[in-house]
């Protein structure tokens, strides 16, 4: 196979575009892709700050070198979740984030779970008694609160995520299967800023996983390989691999998934139905939009946390 610009050896077969490439030729075409759709859905500018939510992970680093690549102001947000599960999950996503923002000499705002509320992830998890014996509720409210909070106190205009195709596809098909119509009107490339808090956007929403994966190897990224170990069986990994069933059997199947279901969401189709964001308030506490009377989820969850911890310090 050979790469189309140059005739040399291809590094990389894309069936779903028909298109193969070197790796110099692959290393420029995604940072070219990227930009396209960040103009395309209208992300961001180059006068505007972004916060990238990194992980440690091949997406949120391959985003993060993408946009420094292309000339945009980007600073980075880790987030220590404190989940260790016997391979220091956390501990080494963490060397490989600030190892990243060493060489390349970036700003990375660090959060530490623990230290900011009092405990870890699991732990909160575990006192909230939320999820079922998994942590994914509790850290995924903490998350969007954290990652709302520093793009808002630090003055960011935009927070933008590593999620890939294969993310958005998996998470469009769980939200189809069950018709969840608040959820698809919120499923898209942006989420516009609301009440005070930054646009949400994914710029790698269009790339396949294995084109990310491609992207961070030819690029040299050092990034952490396992998954948190607590993604083993869940239900987004199984719809992952149902759609991975389809692509190999037609070939950009998942991508035209996703892209018709933008141009139906373009059209209106699923907002003529529904507000969803037209009974929200600011928190009592943190100010950040909720639905509830007077405390959102969030500052409920800590409260319990605080509250347990001092029974904990009374015995
Ligand atoms: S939600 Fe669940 Fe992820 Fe949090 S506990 Fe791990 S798997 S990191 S995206
Ligand atoms: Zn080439
Ligand atoms: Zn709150």
């Amino acid at each position: 196979m050979k790469c189309r610009k140059c005739g040399e050896k291809a590094s990389v077969n894309m069936r779903q575009h028909k298109l193969a490439l070197c790796r110099e030729h692959y290393l420029e075409w995604v940072p070219e892709q990227a930009e396209r759709f960040i103009t395309k859905y209208q992300m961001f500018t180059h006068d505007e700050k972004v916060l990238v939510a990194v992980s440690g992970g091949k997406d949120s680093l391959s985003l993060w070198d993408i946009l420094v690549r292309l000339g945009y102001q980007a600073d980075g947000l880790y987030i220590g979740l404190g989940i260790d599960a016997g391979i220091g999950y956390s501990a080494e996503s963490h060397r490989l984030a600030d190892k990243f923002a060493l060489e390349h000499n970036l700003k990375l705002h660090v959060v530490d779970i623990e230290k900011e509320y009092g405990q870890p992830i699991p732990v909160m998890s575990e006192i909230s008694h939320r999820g079922h014996g998994k942590p994914c509720a509790v850290c995924g409210l903490t998350k969007r609160h954290v990652m709302n909070r520093m793009a808002r106190d630090l003055g960011y205009d935009v927070l933008a995520t590593g999620h890939n195709l294969d993310d958005e596809a998996a998470v469009l098909f769980g939200n189809t299967l069950s018709w969840s119509m608040e959820f698809l009107l919120r499923q898209g490339p942006v989420l516009p800023s609301n009440d005070g808090l930054a646009r949400k956007v994914k710029p790698l929403c269009r790339f396949y996983e294995r084109e990310m994966t491609a992207y961070a190897l030819l690029r040299g990224l050092e990034y952490i390989y396992e998954e948190c170990p607590f993604a083993v069986g869940s239900t987004s990994i199984y719809y992952k691999e149902v759609l991975n069933r389809l692509e190999n059997d037609r070939p950009g199947a998942k991508l035209t998934f996703y892209l018709r279901f933008l141009e139906a969401r373009q059209s209106g189709l699923f907002v003529a139905s529904m507000n969803p964001t037209g009974h929200l308030h600011p928190c009592t506490n943190c100010g950040q939009p909720t639905s509830a009377p007077d405390l959102c989820s969030f500052c409920r969850l800590i409260d319990k946390v605080a509250g347990q911890q001092s029974l904990v310090s009374n015995l």
